[in-house]
Parts: C-alpha cells; structure tokens; sequence
C-alpha cells in the first residue's frame, strides 16, 4: 500500500476498519487514541494507558466485526444457540482477543517499536472471575470455540460486582476478600440501556376467563430492572459473537414519600434489594443452599434473556411457531433450569399459545447439560419459597409436574413407587434435575462414564422413558488460551514441525506422532527445553509469591483444582507425608526430586475443605525448613489460584494430579490443559481421565485405584470398612498420629480433627486408604520414569499429540450438529 500525505493523516476511525493493519499504522493509531482518549503522550503512557488504549482498538474492531456477524445471521437466517449460564470464568482477555483478531504479531512488534511493555500491559487487566470452577470455565471455553468455529453463539448470565473472592492463605488457612473487579471500569463491555427489560418477582396471581381463555394476571409485583452489558465473543476477525450480562437495578432509585415520611431505610431499600441480585456470585461450587438470593439471580437473567431472544426474534422473523427452528437455548446445569417455566409463561401468557403448543416449542428450544451426581450439588428448591417469590412460575411448574405425572401413570399404572420418585414436585421441593429433563429434547454428561452414570443410575427412570434424548458430550477446553497463549513457545515448536493446520484443525496435532516426531531426540530436546523455561518462570512466580525457592529440574507435580474432598487433594498430601518420612528415615534415598505444587479455593462455608488447605499449608512449612531432607522435596501452596495464574502453571508442570474417588469427577478439564502442555497424568479411572488413558495409552498414562463400577459396588454394599486397611498399613498410622491426631485416644483433641474424622470416625467416604497403597506404587512409578528422560519426553510429546480430541472446537461442533441443529 503506497503511503499518501492523506493516509499518513488518515484519521483513526479509517485506520481501524482498514483491513490488515501493518506496524506502522497499528502504532499511529494507538498513539492517535493515547493522546485523544487518555490525554498522555507515548513518553508518558502507563501500563493502565497502554492496556486500555489497545483493548479500546481490539473491542471497536470487535464491535464492527459484530455486526456484520448479526447481518449475516439475519441474511441467512440463521439458527442461533444461546449458552445461559449462572457463570462464565473468563479471564484475561486483551492478549486473546488480539490473538483472535489476528493483531497479536503486529501489536507485539508496535509496541516494541514505541518501548512500551506489553507484558505489563497485560497484568493491568484484572481476571473477571465470574465463576467457580468447571463449569463456568468450561462455558468460556465454548464461547471461544463456537465463535472460531463461526457458529451464531451468545452467552447469557449475570454481571456480578462481585466476582469469586480473593483467596490469600494467612497462617495457612485460607482467607477471602471480596473480588472488586470493576473497580476500574471494564473496558470490553458495552451498555445497551436501549435492550433493558423488566422481570418481576413476588406479588400475587389473579386469573379470570376472557373469551373461553385463562388470562393471568401478576399484580404488585416487586419489579427489577435487567440492564444488559454486552462483551464481544471473538472469534477470528470475520466472527464476532456476543456475552450478555445483565445487571440488576432498580426501577425506583428513592422512594421520597418513605422519604418525607421520615422512613429512611424504605426510601432506599428497593434500590438495595434490587441491586442486591447481581451484587456477588456464589463461592459455592457442590453444595446447594436454599437461598432465595439465588433462586432470584436464577430467575433474573434467565427471564431477561428469553426476554429478549424472544423480542429480537418476533423483530426479525415475526412467528414464534418456528422459534425452535431459529433459536437453540442451552441450560448449563439446573441453575437456569427456570427456563422451561419461563419460556412457557411467555409463550402462554403474552404470546396467546395454548398449552400444548407452548410445550412443544419449550421442549424443541432447551437441551440441558448435567455436570455432576453429588446429591448434595442437585438443586430442589423449597416449595414455599419458590411459590412466593415466583407464583406464577410455581404455577406452571407444577402444571408441568402434574401433565408429567399422568403421562407416567398412562406408562407405568398402578406404579405410585415409580411416579413418587420421578415427580418433579415431592418432599416440597422441586427438583430442578427432573424439570430440565422433561422440559428438554437432550440431556447430555460431560464425559463417556459420567453420562453412563447418569442413564444407569441418576436418571434411570428418565432413561427408560425418553432413551433417545439422552447424549454424551465429554468436555473439551479451548486450545488457542491453554496453549497457543499460555505456552507460544511450545506452539511455535509444533507448528515449525508439523504446520499451521492444527490450530484450525487440533486433530491434526497427531502428527507429531505420525510424522515421528515423538521419537525424535530434537524435538524432544527442543521440547524438554521449552518445559524447563516455563519452569523457570513459575519458580520465578512461586519465589515471588511466597519466598520458597524450588528447582526448576526437580519433577513439577501439580494438582490445581477447587479443593472438594472427591478431588482428594489429601491423598496427595497423604502420599507427601509418606515419601518425607521415608527421606527422613533414609539419608541415601534415590529420588528424583519432586516440586508438589497446590492451587485452588475452598467454598467459605466448606470446613473440611478449608483444613485441607491448613495441613497441606502445615505440612509444608515442616518439609520445606526441614533440612535432614537435603531438599530432595519441596511443597508450595500458591494462593488465589485463577484462569491466569493457570496459565502460567499448566505449561510449567510435569506431572498432572487427576486422583478423584472414581465415579465423582463428572469429567474434569483441567486434566485436559494438562495434555497439550505435554504433563503426564497420574490418575483414576474417572471422568475423562479414562479417555485420556484410552487416547494416549497404556504407556503414557500413570493409572492406578478403584474403578467406578468397584467403587458404585462397595457404596452399594456398604462392606467397605476403612479401618481394614489402616491397621494393616503402618505407613498410614505413623502419618495420621504424627501429623493429625498425635492423640487418637483423646476425643476432639485431633489436630485436624475434620480430615481425622472424614477418614476414620466416618469412614472414610472417598476410600483414600483403600487407594493409598496402589497410589503410592503409581508415583514410585513415576519417579521410575522421570528419571528415564528420553523416555518420559517421548510420554510427555505423546500426550500433546493426543490431546487434540479435547479441544472444545470438537466437542462445539458435536453439539452443534446433534443437540443445537446448528449450521457454522
Ligand atoms: C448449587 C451449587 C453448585 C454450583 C456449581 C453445584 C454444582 C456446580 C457445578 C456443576 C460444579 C462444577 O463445576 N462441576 C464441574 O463441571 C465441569 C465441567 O463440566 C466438570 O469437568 C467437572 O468434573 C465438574 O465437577
């Protein structure tokens, strides 16, 4: 492009829509906005100017982009997937935005030319931590995928002030401080006042008979207004989809008669009880509270969205009848499962459907995702609660319930039994699995054993009678954060030996095996290389963080995950406590020396959980300032783990810890960032671990403990007696009356007496002692390997070459085309 007086002085608004932008132009256009937006000169520009002006770039591009997206939608008339979830973990999103934008390469280069640190630019953005672990996480994985596979997908939640809590461990135990994450306004969003609705609780139902039809009316209703905020979803720069989330205010900012009246706390009390719905997300990520907070910030954003789903579609293509033919709406788990009520409210009450059809279109729209079988993590709303806060949803829900239960009495009659136990309503409370089941055309796990768990145990009955809406979509995670962006060197390595392909194509990171190249001392060396680095680099975090100093060559053995006591961070700790003292007992032990490294948050009201972050807090202190060891071992706890600090583990790790009770971890995706970072997983025979082992294979995969079909054997026996393999295990008795309860014979005298109950007064529910033994072989076996380097490179190269089967771009167009009906 030939350089004219005119282009030089092309005003920023023409550089940006131009095409591809080149060095140059990329730089005058961030110092065009420096100047005019932030009032600094290139000289003077922060980090928070740096970091602001680019994503203004990113998202004004974005936004374009987003357009034309929406008309080739409305062109074509294409059927759009709506994603609702009460939570999107998003992280960072300036560097993968330019990444999907196809900006990364220039901007890097610009702002070295400007000597600008584009580094610290990146810190600046704070991680919107508006979920609690996998699930919320893995929805941002499919927003990401579904835009670079261009599929019409949007996201729909809620825009918490308040995300997941800061975790800082003081004195080893695990403090929160509340996530301020908009303090400094969030750059990417755009307000649309112009698209806010109305969504109503509480009041009371008045029907009456107008011409043969029930009209239902809800009078004084406590009315709260749903604010949309809306967040690009980039896809490459030709697909831009959309993330709304909505913001709770109220339609009434002061109440000045309870003013003048003198009743103060009334003037303002709307406004807070309004605002209070999108005020924080819940910490809890298993265990269901009856908190009517909840079930309000559930109704909220699901009504809002359907809201105006239903209003944007009735604008662009009239009829709902085809609604289910243009609109696909995907609940994410039960905490948006109100949207089988709601929809039919809409359709029945303001649409003028009658029943029938209205459930026709309700069943047709909504598929239903299942990510766990903790009983203490399903939903069943209290009856009394649910009627008042939402009394005509309660009305439809159990006309729902009773329609269900006839149908059940034509298939099954006489079977009271059967129907108790599948009615959506019983006990006085509504089961939100059974409502998303019967309301949806597919239910699906999120991994091959979970969603057999779910068909053979959870919603057997469910099975038998609709077996054909019953899928399995195992879990996928997007390899353009957990790889491309959080390990460019090892990016660069694959694609310098095997092409770009695969990052359009992640299957086609087979080729490293095919090609040979996982058996190509080279690369292998390049490979170890690159790991040895991203090591480095996390020591450097950890030296930061908390002044321990470990050796980047030492064995990284890392288990990073919300600490439940399914995910057994504490046979970890256990197995910890069993290599110590094996090194104190025998100076000369052979080794490799180990880093074990912990991350993650417990639920504030989860106390066993929170004394397992205690005593592996304690622990280590003990191992890492005890000297007779020589060091061979080093345990580090990093606080506040979160989507960026995982960016910076992942690729660092050698050994990736997947050691739940199998049968509980409905798949884990965690396992499978892992993977492409080239970590070999010691793990259970649980979730997706098992197709892991059966992608990578037998050699490359560390297994070990019960299955699930022995573990639902013994829970189904009660035989399994924990004591059994205690008395005859002394390495277990020396680690529990040494480290916690030096006193077994004392009552309540138990140093950790939460962990000492769950494993002996309580018989240890997740079977860790019976799992002991065969673990502790499993990592003697990994030490066995590690210390074979050509061996454990080749493991490790293997499970890059194999993860490519979970990336979400595979599982997104899994759903597409079996559950959404959904054309890229
Ligand atoms: C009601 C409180 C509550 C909140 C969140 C209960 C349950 C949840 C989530 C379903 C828990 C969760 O995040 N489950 C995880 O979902 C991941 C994505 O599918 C899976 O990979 C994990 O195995 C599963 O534990």
């Amino acid at each position: 492009m030939i350089e004219t007086k005119t282009s030089m002085r092309q005003q920023p608004r023409e550089l940006l829509w131009q095409e591809s932008l080149d060095k140059d132009t990329f730089s005058r256009l961030f110092t065009e906005k420096l100047e005019m937006y932030r009032g600094v000169s290139v000289a003077d520009a922060t980090p928070e100017d740096t970091y602001i002006v680019l994503a203004q770039i990113a998202k004004e591009r974005a936004t374009r982009m987003g357009f034309t997206t929406m008309n080739e939608i409305q062109q074509h008339q294409k059927k759009q997937i709506y994603y609702f979830s009460i939570e999107f973990l998003l992280g960072r999103m300036l560097e993968q935005n330019l990444l999907s934008l196809g900006l990364l390469g220039v901007c890097e280069e610009s702002m070295a030319d400007l000597k600008l640190d584009l580094e610290k630019a990146y810190e600046i953005e704070l991680d919107p931590g508006l979920g609690n672990g996998g699930l919320g996480r893995l929805a941002a994985c499919f927003m990401d995928s579904l835009a670079f596979c261009g599929f019409p997908g949007h996201g729909c939640s809620i825009r918490y002030k308040h995300g997941l809590f800061e975790q800082r461990i003081v004195d080893g135990n695990q403090i929160e401080m509340a996530d301020n994450w908009l303090r400094n306004e969030n750059v990417w969003e755009i307000k649309k006042p112009s698209k806010a609705v109305t969504v109503k609780f509480g009041g009371s139902i008045r029907e009456e008979v107008v011409e043969g039809r029930h009209v239902f009316h809800h009078d004084d209703p406590e009315l709260v207004i749903a604010m949309p905020y809306d967040i690009p979803m980039i896809g490459s720069d030709q697909v831009v989809n959309n993330l709304r989330l909505f913001s709770a205010e109220s339609v009434r900012q002061f109440n000045f008669e309870a003013f003048s009246s003198g009743d103060y706390i009334n003037a303002i009390s709307d406004k807070y009880s309004a605002e209070a719905i999108s005020e924080i997300l819940y910490p809890d990520d298993s265990s269901y509270n009856n908190h009517l907070l909840r079930l309000k910030q559930q109704y909220f954003f699901v009504s809002a969205g359907i809201q105006t789903i239903i209003r944007h579609h009735k604008k662009y293509y009239g009829d709902l009848k085809a609604f289910p033919d243009y609109v696909s709406i995907h609940i994410n788990d039960t905490h948006p499962a109100v949207a089988v009520p709601e929809l039919m409210r809409i359709l029945i009450d303001e649409e003028g459907f009658d029943w029938d059809e209205a459930w026709d279109i309700t069943v047709r729209t909504i598929s239903y995702t299942n990510h766990t079988i903790l009983p203490e993590a399903l939903e069943r709303w209290d009856v009394t609660i649910f009627r008042t806060l939402l009394p005509r949803i309660f009305m439809i829900v159990n006309e729902i319930n009773e329609r269900f239960c006839r149908d059940l009495w034509e298939l099954f009659p006489g079977d009271w039994e059967r129907i108790g136990r599948m009615a959506i309503i019983g006990g006085n409370q509504i089961r939100m699995a059974f409502l998303a089941i019967v309301g949806s055309h597919s239910v699906n796990g999120v991994a091959e054993v979970h969603s057999e768990i779910l068909k053979a145990e959870l919603f057997h009955d469910f099975y038998e009678v609709y077996p054909q809406r019953f899928f399995n979509m195992t879990n996928g995670v997007t390899q353009r954060r957990w790889l491309q962006k959080a390990n460019p060197d090892l990016t660069d390595l694959i694609t310098q030996a095997i092409g770009t392909k695969w990052l359009s194509s992640p299957m086609e990171l087979t080729q490293l095996d095919v090609q040979g190249f996982t058996r190509d001392a080279a690369f292998l060396e390049q490979m170890a290389r690159i790991k040895r680095e991203n090591k480095a680099k996390l020591a450097e975090i950890i030296h930061a963080n908390k002044r321990i100093a470990v050796d980047p060559a030492s064995i990284f053995d890392v288990q990073v995950k919300r600490f439940h006591a399914y995910k057994r961070q504490l046979l970890l700790a256990l197995y910890i406590l069993e290599l110590y003292i094996r090194l104190r007992n025998d100076r000369d032990l052979e080794i490799a020396p180990r880093t074990f490294i912990f991350g993650g948050k417990a639920a504030p009201g989860y106390r066993f959980a929170k004394e397992t972050i205690k005593f592996i807090s304690t622990i280590a202190d003990i191992i890492n300032n005890d000297t007779e060891i020589r060091g061979m071992i080093k345990v580090v706890f990093l606080e506040n783990y979160r989507v960026s600090l995982a960016e910076d583990i992942f690729p660092a790790s050698d050994v990736s810890e997947q050691i739940s009770t199998a049968s509980k971890e409905a798949s884990g995706t965690g396992n499978m960032k892992f993977m492409f970072n080239g970590a070999i997983t010691i793990g259970t025979m649980d979730g997706a671990n098992v197709e892991i082992f059966e992608a990578v294979g037998e050699g490359n995969y560390v297994r070990f403990g019960l299955t699930v079909p022995e573990v639902l054997e013994l829970y189904r026996t009660g035989s399994y007696r924990c004591l059994e393999y205690y008395d005859s295990d002394p390495r277990l008795q020396q680690i529990v009356t040494e480290f916690i309860n030096t006193q077994p014979d004392v009552i309540g005298k138990a140093e950790f007496p939460n962990i000492y109950d769950s494993l002996i007064t309580y018989n240890d529910e997740y079977f860790l002692f019976k799992d002991f033994g065969p673990y502790v072989d499993a990592q003697s076996e990994i030490d066995r390997l590690y210390r074979d380097q050509d061996r454990w490179r080749q493991m490790s190269a293997m499970n890059t070459a194999y993860a490519g089967r979970f990336s979400s771009d595979e599982v997104i167009r899994r759903y597409a085309r079996d559950i959404w009906r959904l054309v890229p």
